[in-house]
C-alpha cells in the first residue's frame, strides 16, 4: 500500500466509495464522476502505478480484471461497455494507481 495514494485508501476503506464487488485481489467501485450509464473503476489492490508498470508476474491479476469485467456486465445486465486505461498524465491519467474504467450500457 502506498499511503499516499488515494485509490490505496479506498481498497483499505480509510476513503469511503460505493463498492461494487470486492476480493482478495480485486476491488470494483463507482466513479465519483460517471461518464456513462454505468461507470464503475475496477482496480487491483496491489498498488501499480500504471500500465506501464505492470510486469509478467502480474499477468494473472491482468486476467482476473477481465474476469470480473465479464462479471461486471452480467451483474449490471449491460448490452455493451468499453473498458478503458489511461496511461500516464498525458493520456489523461489522474490517479496514480492503475485502474480501468468500466463504461456500460444497459440499452
Ligand atoms: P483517470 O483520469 O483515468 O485517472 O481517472 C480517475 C477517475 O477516478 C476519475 O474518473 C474520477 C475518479 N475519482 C477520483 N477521485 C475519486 C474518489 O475519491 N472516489 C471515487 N469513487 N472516484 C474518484
Amino acid at each position: 500500500m502506498d499511503s499516499n495514494c488515494l485509490f490505496c485508501k479506498i481498497v483499505d476503506k480509510q476513503v469511503p466509495a460505493k463498492i461494487e464487488y470486492e476480493d482478495d485481489d480485486v476491488v470494483v467501485f463507482h466513479d465519483i464522476n460517471p461518464r456513462a450509464p454505468v461507470h464503475l473503476l475496477i482496480i487491483p489492490k496491489k498498488h501499480i502505478a500504471t500500465m506501464m508498470d505492470v510486469k509478467a508476474e502480474d499477468l494473472p491479476l491482468m486476467s482476473k480484471i477481465h474476469e470480473v469485467a465479464q462479471e461486471m456486465y452480467h451483474k449490471q445486465e449491460l448490452k455493451g461497455m468499453r473498458l478503458i486505461n489511461n496511461c500516464n498524465k498525458e493520456g489523461g491519467q489522474e490517479v496514480f494507481h492503475l485502474h480501468y474504467h468500466l463504461w456500460g450500457w444497459k440499452e
